[in-house]
């Protein structure tokens, strides 16, 4: 036993090792968790993002870290594969095929035991411990057996299923008992949850959009945004994709419908910016992903880019906060077309950075944002007409639809989201 009164576990510790240092990853999950883990003696279990290393507990911005070990076999089992390749794209209905690998689920269940035997040693009597997403859904089963005196939250940042596609799951049963160990369990949108109760009415459920530390996006220098506009040789229609590069994002639909768009002449003197931040790329279909989408954006720059002048620039790294900043504020357009998406921050980020309600949004009817920012201007990824039918609505705007974004987005962010989530626990 521990004496953390308050306890979140999650896949990874909020930092990134930055040459032999740790740094605080930027993110929304620690600035709003950050103050309650503070005043509440709080303690982070994570793994630290280097595979085989053993970390002692340490301590950073006052909050504690509690490190769990992953070996690289622990890496390809529980990260890549069950997590990665299993449950997420069952999770996203089935976008890519998952594959069921029993090696794979026997690693899932040893790493949880270490997060959940973590959790325990960290928890004080009577403590309240929030397990977050996918990658540790049995952890709130284990935990209750080890603990039954902690009060236990779980919150899945990703869709869950409809009961068709989740059965298919061979380890279905085991996935269910593990999360009746929960106190509650919070979703992304009314319709998660009500997959989910299709399944099981035991456990308390509750449906909390997350959100994004809104405050911190500040209004971006003009001039940094002039200069960003010049730069891609000052078109009427700056539009915008951010992404990490993965196949539930739309990154090739969008694509696809801008060229078409270009091939018609519909769309004129537009140029888009793509940044892509890599991920999973050990990953068969994400580099399946990648060469698609890379295909297409020299296809495109082939027909209508000029020498010295791309239509599509494309950046296939992280992009500092601050800088992305600075291309929110700047795009005319910004295209989020998920096929499926939890929630999608983008989305949010993108709209808590026009305050002065220019620009407009372009997003699918498929991510979690659209239930609240149904101001957007909504489409459907699957197809392409109405993409492209969005992209022209988006050229010209009407400032009231950002407005409201914008004000709803800034009154909900990402504190009084962890608020909400943590009174009805
Ligand atoms: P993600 O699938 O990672 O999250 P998202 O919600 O869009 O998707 O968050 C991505 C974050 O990464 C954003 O904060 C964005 O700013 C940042 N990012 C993306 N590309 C970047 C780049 N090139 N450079 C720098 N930063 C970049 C999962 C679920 C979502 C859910 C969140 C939170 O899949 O549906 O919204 O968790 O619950």
């Amino acid at each position: 036993m521990g004496d953390n009164d308050f306890v979140v576990v999650a896949n990874r510790l909020p930092v990134d090792k930055v040459g032999d240092q740790y740094e605080v990853s930027p993110g929304g999950l620690v600035a709003a968790l950050a103050p309650v883990l503070r005043a509440r003696e709080g303690c982070w279990v994570g793994w630290p993002g280097t595979i085989g290393e053993a970390l002692e507990p340490f301590a950073f911005g006052g909050i504690s870290l509690l490190p769990v070990a992953l070996d690289q076999e622990d890496y390809e089992g529980f990260y890549e594969g069950f997590s990665n390749s299993t449950l997420w794209p069952l999770y996203h209905d089935l976008i890519v095929q998952p594959e069921y690998n029993q090696q794979w689920w026997e690693r899932y269940v040893a790493v949880n035991r270490r997060f959940a035997e973590a959790a325990a040693h960290a928890a004080a009597e009577n403590a309240t411990v929030w397990v977050q997403d996918y990658q540790l859904q049995l952890v709130p089963g284990m935990l209750k057996e080890i603990r039954p005196d902690v009060t236990i939250g779980f919150f899945l940042h990703i869709p869950f299923p409809a009961p068709a596609l989740f059965q298919q799951l061979p380890w279905r049963e085991e996935i269910l008992e593990g999360l009746k160990g929960c106190d509650l369990i919070g979703f992304q949108r009314g319709a998660d949850e009500e997959n989910f109760r299709l399944l099981t009415q035991e456990i308390r459920t509750g449906t909390f959009p997350i959100s994004i530390d809104s405050a911190e996006i500040a209004a971006a220098p003009e001039a940094s945004i002039r200069e960003l506009r010049a730069s891609v040789g000052d078109p009427k229609h700056l539009l915008l994709g951010v992404d990490r590069l993965d196949y539930t994002k739309g990154i090739l639909q969008r694509l696809l419908a801008l060229e078409s768009l270009l091939e018609e002449g519909t769309l004129e003197d537009a140029a888009f910016i793509q940044l892509a931040t890599p991920s999973r790329e050990r990953i068969e279909n994400y580099r399946t992903t990648r060469r698609e989408v890379e295909e297409a954006i020299g296809r495109i720059n082939g027909s209508f880019g000029e020498v010295g002048r791309p239509v599509v620039h494309y950046v296939h790294r992280s992009i500092p906060k601050e800088q992305l900043g600075i291309y929110y504020a700047a795009a005319d357009i910004m295209l989020v077309t998920p096929f499926k998406d939890g929630m999608n921050l983008v989305a949010k980020e993108y709209v808590a950075a026009h305050p002065d309600a220019d620009g407009a949004l372009v997003l699918s009817e498929f991510a979690g944002a659209a239930v609240e920012l149904h101001e957007a201007y909504l489409c459907n990824p699957f197809d392409l007409e109405s993409v492209k039918d969005a992209i022209m609505a988006a050229t010209e705007p009407e400032p009231t639809r950002m407005r409201h974004m914008h004000d709803w987005v800034m009154e909900h962010d990402v504190t009084a989201w962890a608020q909400s989530f943590l009174e009805q626990l």
